[in-house]
């Protein structure tokens, strides 16, 4: 490991020496509640942060410390902070950065639980919520008041795939002293790095591609030390609780391992299944970075190395026409999450965005008949033929 180490190299070797652990190749997995103190000094020096130490894991653990550190490199940011899902990286992270009278904007398209506790949750406590199109960052420039403490996008955003510029957007929020947010769950750092890009935060649902194998739930935030600091003694520690469990952090460790590979293999076989919808008669639309079709391709090019692996479609019959072609899959298992091995397909509009109300919805540009895709790592040809022998099933029993 060099300063100059690459991403790869970083997620296989960063911050770990297996001569200081007996020569274990892998990191111990520290299953442990608490920590032994020396004395009761040390204890309570520990615990007034005058010396250095684990003393409980709600607060930290060997195991998610060396995770953080490999996330937040990986990220280019100074810290990281390992919680329980996605959803307690997001929640932990706002309720730190928000009080009463604050207002937080948003992006018009978020995922489902996001759009959930930002409406139900942090509106409850007295902090405004306003959504804007941030794909026009402009809007942002006079849209912000005193009050704007944070602007929260993703990008890609679930599930419809709008792109937001992040440098755009955080100069524009910088200039009036607001902080940015990204959720960076669909890119993952191997395709975008939004700190280097200006933003203050990065959420992550590690359940997606950093866990990579669809056999946990996790999050991640990363950001400045002082920022992971206050969010780790605050939104994590006292105010939700939701600590990542140390052996999920073992298997996150065990997915980064294989990031890159299996982001360039997910990447390669979406840009062939995206092309391939956009191609097929039944189709009546593709949302895809890749493709000229949504007019953002200039911006994928600038802010993500390539596409992702998230597609949404809809077929020439909307949500019917979406359903029988979902039940005659054989291969695409029907499953919410997505970044798995597997290819899995799902309908946000009853599934992953049900929080949404059916207004809310058309609103906030999510379409009933819109079907998600997450182009998985089976053999590509395999994925198309299971969609081609679907979507000629569901034409057959709609002409039938
Ligand atoms: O708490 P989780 O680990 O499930 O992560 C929440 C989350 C945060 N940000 C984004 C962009 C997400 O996509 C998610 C979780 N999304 C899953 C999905 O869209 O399929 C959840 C299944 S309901």
């Amino acid at each position: 490991m060099t300063p100059t180490s690459g991403f790869s190299t970083r997620a296989i070797h960063l911050g770990y020496e297996p001569m200081d652990h007996q020569g274990a190749l892998t990191p111990p997995l520290h299953l442990t509640s608490t920590f032994a103190f020396d004395s009761a000094e040390a204890g309570s020096d520990i615990f007034a942060g005058e010396r250095g130490g684990y003393l409980y894991s709600r607060i930290a653990n060997p195991t998610t410390d060396l995770l953080e550190r490999r996330v937040a490199a990986l990220e280019g940011a100074e810290a990281g902070l390992a919680l329980a899902s996605g959803m307690g990286a997001i929640t932990a992270t706002l309720w730190t950065l928000l009080s009463p009278g604050d207002e937080v904007i948003v992006d018009t398209t978020l995922y489902g639980c996001t759009f959930a506790f930002m409406h139900h949750g942090l509106a409850k406590f007295g902090v405004t919520v306003t959504h804007l199109d941030l794909t026009d960052p402009e809007t942002l420039r006079t849209a912000m008041t005193d009050k704007t403490r944070v602007v929260y996008f993703e990008t890609p955003a679930n599930p419809n795939m709008r792109l937001v510029d992040i440098a755009a957007v955080s100069g524009i929020a910088h200039q009036r002293g607001a902080l940015v947010v990204v959720d960076n769950t669909y890119a993952t750092p191997y395709l975008t790095r939004p700190v280097a890009l200006g933003a203050d935060l990065v959420v992550h649902s590690a359940t997606k591609y950093l866990g990579g194998h669809g056999d946990l739930v996790a999050g991640l935030v990363v950001g400045s030390a002082e920022m992971i600091d206050r969010i780790r003694l605050v939104g994590m520690k006292d105010m939700t609780g939701a600590v990542m469990a140390p052996f999920n952090a073992m298997l996150v460790l065990r997915g980064l391992k294989t990031l890159a590979l299996r982001m360039e293999r997910h990447c390669d076989s979406a840009e062939r299944v995206a092309a391939w919808l956009a191609a097929h008669p039944g189709v009546e639309g593709v949302h895809f970075p890749g493709l000229d079709c949504c007019g953002q391709r200039d911006l994928a090019r600038r802010q993500m190395a390539r596409p992702g692996a998230m597609i949404a479609f809809e077929l020439k019959g909307g949500y019917a026409a979406g359903c029988r072609m979902m039940n005659a899959l054989r291969l695409v298992r029907r499953a919410v999450s997505l970044g798995d091995a597997e290819t899995l397909i799902q309908h946000p509009a009853s599934m992953t965005h049900s929080t949404y109300t059916p207004e809310e919805r058309a609103r906030h540009g999510i379409g009933e008949g819109l079907i998600r895709l997450s182009v998985g790592l089976e053999d590509c040809d395999d994925i198309l033929a299971d969609l081609d022998q679907a979507l000629a099933a569901a034409a057959l029993r709609m002409a039938g």
